[in-house]
Order: C-alpha cells, then sequence, then structure tokens
C-alpha cells in the first residue's frame, strides 16, 4: 500500500486532515484502531468556537451542524449563589460558539471522507510507525488477520494522548510539560428537558459544576470530584443532590432532572509535547497537548492544529516547499499554549483544590468579581472561549 500522507487516527484531527488534504488534490490513508460503530459513539466534547463552526461549514461538512446544532451567544459564571451572564457575541464583535457534540462531528467527517471514495482503515491493529528520519516513512499494522505496510511521504500522528506517535520521537527529541489536577469530573447525560438557555459554569465550595446541553430532550452536565473515585458510588439521588446544592442560586433556581443514561469520570491534566515534529512526522491534537475541559478548547485545538499542518503539507507535496512544513511546530504550539493558559486559568478559578485554603477561595471569588464586573477582563475570557483569530 502506498499513499502521500499516512494518518494515525480517526478522531476530529485525523479525520479533518484527510478532509482537509483531498480537497488540495493530496491522498491519505487513515489507520485507526477501533471500530466505526465505536469512534461514533463516543461522548465527548461539546463546544465548537466560532472559528471551527466557520471552517466545518466552508469546507462542505456543516449542514447537519447547522440544523442541530445550537449557537450560543453567553455563558454564566455561577458563584455565591448568584448567575452573570458573559455576553460573549457583545464583547467578540458578534462571534458565538456552537454546542454540537463532537460525536456528531465525527459521523459527518467520516460519511464526507467516505463519500469522496477516502480510506478509512477501522480496527488497524499494532499500528507502529517506521522512517521517520528519512525520506521513505512507513507505518506497519495488522488489519484482518494480515501485516500490512503503509509507505508513504509524511506521517501526521492524530493517535490522541494515549496513541503511539508521540513515542516514536525519540526521547531526547522531545520536551514534555505536564500539569496533573487534584481533581477529576463526573459526566452525566440526563433524558430531561434543558435546564437553561446558556452553558453555566459554577464555583461552590462543594466543588464545581457546570451545566451542558446537546439537545432538547438530552443534557450533558458535569461535577467536579474525586479523580479516583468509582462510578458505582454515585446512585442518581447524590448526583442530583450534589448538583442541586451546587447550582442553588438565592432565587430558588433548581436544575431540571431525568433519568441518568450515561455516568463517567475523566481525569484532568494539562500536557504539551514540544516540537510537534521529528523528521516525517508531525503530531497533531491530543497526541501532542492535553487541556482539562473547563475552557472547551481540546477538539477547537485539534482543529487549529491540522488546519495549519493540511497546508503546510500540502505546500511541500504539490510544490516541493520546505518552509511551512519547518514552522508548524513554532506556529501551532503558539496557539496551543495561550489555549494552555486559558484552560489552566478557567480550572484554577472554578474548582476547590484538596485543603480547602481559604486565601485561595478569596482569591477565587475576588478573580469571578472582576471578569463579572470589568469589560476588559470580560472581554478576555470572551475572546478566548470563542475563539482567537485562527494565524
Ligand atoms: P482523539 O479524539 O482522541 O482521537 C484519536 C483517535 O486515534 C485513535 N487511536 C489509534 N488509532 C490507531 N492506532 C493507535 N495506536 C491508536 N491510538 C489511538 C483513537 O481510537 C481515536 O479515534 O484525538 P484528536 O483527534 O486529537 O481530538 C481531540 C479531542 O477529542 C479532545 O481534545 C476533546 O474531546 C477535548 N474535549 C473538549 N474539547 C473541546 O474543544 N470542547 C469541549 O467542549 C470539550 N469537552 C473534551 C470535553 C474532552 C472530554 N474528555 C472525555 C476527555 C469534554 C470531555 C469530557
Ligand atoms: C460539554 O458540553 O461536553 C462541555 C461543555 C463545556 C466544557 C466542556 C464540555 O467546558
Amino acid at each position: 500500500m502506498r499513499t502521500q500522507v499516512g494518518i494515525v487516527g480517526a478522531g476530529p484531527a485525523g479525520l479533518l486532515l484527510s478532509h482537509l488534504l483531498h480537497r488540495e488534490g493530496i491522498e491519505s490513508v487513515v489507520l485507526e484502531n477501533r471500530s466505526r460503530a465505536a469512534i461514533e459513539a463516543t461522548i465527548r466534547a461539546g463546544v465548537l468556537e466560532q472559528g471551527t463552526v466557520d471552517l466545518l461549514k466552508a469546507i462542505g461538512v456543516g449542514g447537519r451542524m447547522e440544523r442541530e446544532g445550537a449557537v450560543h451567544h453567553g455563558i454564566e459564571l455561577r458563584f455565591d449563589g448568584r448567575g452573570h451572564r458573559i455576553d460573549l457575541s457583545d464583547l467578540t464583535g458578534g462571534k458565538a460558539i456552537t454546542v454540537y457534540a463532537q460525536h456528531e462531528v465525527i459521523k459527518d467527517l467520516v460519511a464526507a471522507r467516505l463519500a469522496a471514495g477516502g480510506n478509512i482503515v477501522f480496527e488497524a491493529g499494532d499500528v507502529s510507525v517506521h522512517g521517520i528520519d528519512g525520506t521513505t516513512p512507513s507505518i506497519r499494522f495488522r488489519h484482518d488477520g494480515e501485516s500490512e505496510e503503509l509507505a508513504c511521504e509524511l506521517i501526521a500522528g492524530c493517535d490522541g494522548f494515549h496513541g503511539v506517535c508521540r513515542s516514536a520521537i525519540p526521547q531526547s527529541a522531545r520536551t514534555e510539560f505536564t500539569r496533573v489536577y487534584p481533581f477529576g469530573w463526573f459526566g452525566i447525560l440526563t433524558q430531561a428537558p434543558p435546564s437553561s438557555r446558556e452553558l453555566i459554569y459554577t464555583h461552590h465550595s462543594r466543588g464545581f459544576a457546570l451545566v451542558s446541553t446537546r439537545s432538547p430532550e438530552l443534557q450533558r452536565m458535569y461535577l467536579q470530584c474525586d479523580p479516583h473515585d468509582d462510578v458505582a458510588n454515585w446512585p442518581d439521588e447524590r448526583i442530583w443532590s450534589e448538583f442541586r446544592a451546587r447550582l442553588a442560586t438565592h432565587d430558588g433556581w433548581a436544575p431540571h432532572e431525568g433519568p441518568i443514561i450515561q455516568k463517567n469520570i475523566i481525569a484532568m491534566r494539562s500536557f504539551v509535547c514540544e516540537p510537534l515534529r521529528h523528521g516525517r512526522l508531525f503530531l497533531a491534537g491530543d497526541a501532542a497537548h492535553i487541556v482539562p475541559p473547563t475552557g472547551a478548547k481540546g477538539l477547537n485545538l485539534a482543529v487549529a492544529d491540522v488546519r495549519v499542518l493540511s497546508r503546510a503539507m500540502t505546500a511541500f507535496l504539490r510544490e516541493g516547499r520546505h518552509d511551512l512544513l519547518d514552522e508548524y511546530s513554532q506556529t501551532a504550539l503558539r496557539r496551543v499554549w495561550r489555549a494552555e493558559h486559558f484552560s489552566w486559568w478557567m480550572t484554577t478559578m472554578l474548582h476547590q483544590f484538596p485543603g480547602n485554603d481559604p486565601f485561595q477561595e478569596r482569591l477565587q471569588l475576588a478573580e469571578l468579581g472582576y471578569v463579572t464586573t470589568s469589560r476588559p477582563k470580560a472581554t478576555t475570557l470572551a475572546e478566548n472561549y470563542v475563539g482567537l483569530p485562527l494565524e
């Protein structure tokens, strides 16, 4: 087998890269170790930045998102029993976010790739990358019981945080930056009407809580929890009583409750691997960096990476230009570190840290008070949340 770009991972990064390259007339093959049904059913992100939405529309994969996604012009920050609206659109010259589930984006991208004759190999096992220091790299894998080798000109490592591509870069050639947070998120899906027209990020002495949504019938909500906790310790009534306590306002607000159809616990970390390139291997998305979900940046960063990467790969494969490939890591990392800072800042402002240090608590409330009363400070939140312009 031979192709121009071998892509490991059919997440948002890998699928979108394949689609962008196809639009430039560049061939690629995507190798994914899970099944199509599994990737199309994994519940993850929900918030798309304005730039992500604009890109998906511009490349012809935004139709269902426009019909079924919900455009939100603001978010609420809730603390001390009161809500404070951040008017995202007013503060950013009309930009907004769209709530549309990541697995729906995945379904749309898979459908677009297959309709265009794209090659996605699902259930590819034992994927490994070879020859990235030379000019004839390849990817070996197993499929339908056979060993296969895919010869390519360039390789994109879009295989997420637990993938194999990052570790194909020799340890001496990469630097990793990590922060692990002492808490996790307990995520639920509930069959209930929306509790709020906009997302609610809540700071509370019992811990952070987030009210998000998926559709008029299905809601996504999160509670700060111990990252080592077990969902078995959380019967529905305990979950709802915790949401009621953390989300309560002085004027009696309460969430709409319904049957809980999914529960999971998510660890929280910040992570960056530098550089994003080694020879002919290029990392993009969660394979290269992780943010805690508080800023809703992970999927959007993956999109921004592959937008830069697709241009660089196209310039190289069409015109033999090396300059954009040489700049890819530096260009992408500028946005990555901005998003790392924003996600860390939102996380630190909104969560309870072990020890309940009263000094830190006062600092958090001072910061929240400032963000919700100062237009320049609110603008900082808003422009990062809707997404800074792509370079
Ligand atoms: P993905 O989505 O992890 O896709 C990687 C793909 O590679 C496959 N793979 C392999 N394939 C072949 N061989 C191997 N050895 C392989 N190893 C792995 C995997 O099966 C998978 O299909 O990475 P990608 O494409 O970089 O996309 C990143 C995003 O998925 C991630 O950043 C977001 O989900 C983060 N995130 C959010 N981001 C947002 O922008 N907005 C949000 O609102 C938001 N909310 C969230 C989130 C992540 C969450 N979790 C569960 C971590 C909420 C949550 C709860
Ligand atoms: C989600 O809807 O899953 C979601 C929303 C906002 C976040 C993270 C996740 O910050």
